[in-house]
């Protein structure tokens, strides 16, 4: 009976240990977020953009002829794609170096993954919702672009390509579109023929 309150006050000084231990961890994981989010620009997007994505196909923004890269009034480029079982839509996508690049992309069904290797382009697709990305591509080439969300049975085959071409080769069409299929033309290449004479 004696000994009793020497126990208590051993359990208080344990439970006391794992407090701090447990304020550290709590301080390392904030720190760590803000740190993040302050100086690598990491964090999570903080709009919330809905979308009925039944309708997906029949009107609006991701109608299939409104898919793929568009250039904007300001120069700038904007990219609207479908991530759907067990595609991206278009499979593959042109847009110029040093341009500012917008990506926006949905889902009809389940969730997907967006990322472009190799770039900070990484985010969920949800159906419902519409996920934007900005990003400026600095270098020519092409990044391979897979979902990274299990989707489902074909999930492993589900990828595209993003082609990034010099500014003046990216040239886009009476509409401001540039698809993979425009193949990219240099201004070397425009150049009227001469005809021989
Ligand atoms: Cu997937």
């Amino acid at each position: 009976m004696v000994e009793r309150p020497m126990d208590e006050r051993a359990i208080l000084r344990t439970e006391l240990r794992w407090v701090i231990v447990v304020a550290i961890a709590v301080l390392i994981i904030v720190g760590s977020i803000v740190i993040s989010s302050a100086a690598v620009v990491l964090h999570p997007p903080s709009s919330v953009e809905r979308i009925d994505p039944t309708t997906l196909h029949v009107s609006g923004e991701f109608v299939e002829d409104n898919l793929g890269a568009v250039q904007n009034r300001d120069g700038s480029v904007t990219v609207r794609l479908v991530a759907t079982q067990f595609a991206f839509v278009p499979n593959c996508i042109v847009v110029p170096a040093d341009r500012p690049v917008t990506f926006r992309i949905t889902s009809p069904d389940v969730i997907h993954g967006l990322l472009i290797v190799g770039t900070n382009v990484n985010t969920m697709v949800m159906p419902g919702y519409v996920s934007e990305v900005r990003t400026t591509f600095p270098r020519t080439g092409e990044h391979l672009m897979p979902c990274h969300e299990f989707c489902g049975l074909g999930h492993s085959e589900m990828w595209s390509r993003v082609r990034v071409v010099e500014p003046a080769a990216w040239q886009p069409d009476e509409n401001g579109r540039v698809s993979c299929e425009t193949p990219a033309r240099s201004p070397v290449e425009e150049a009227p023929e001469e005809t021989p004479q």
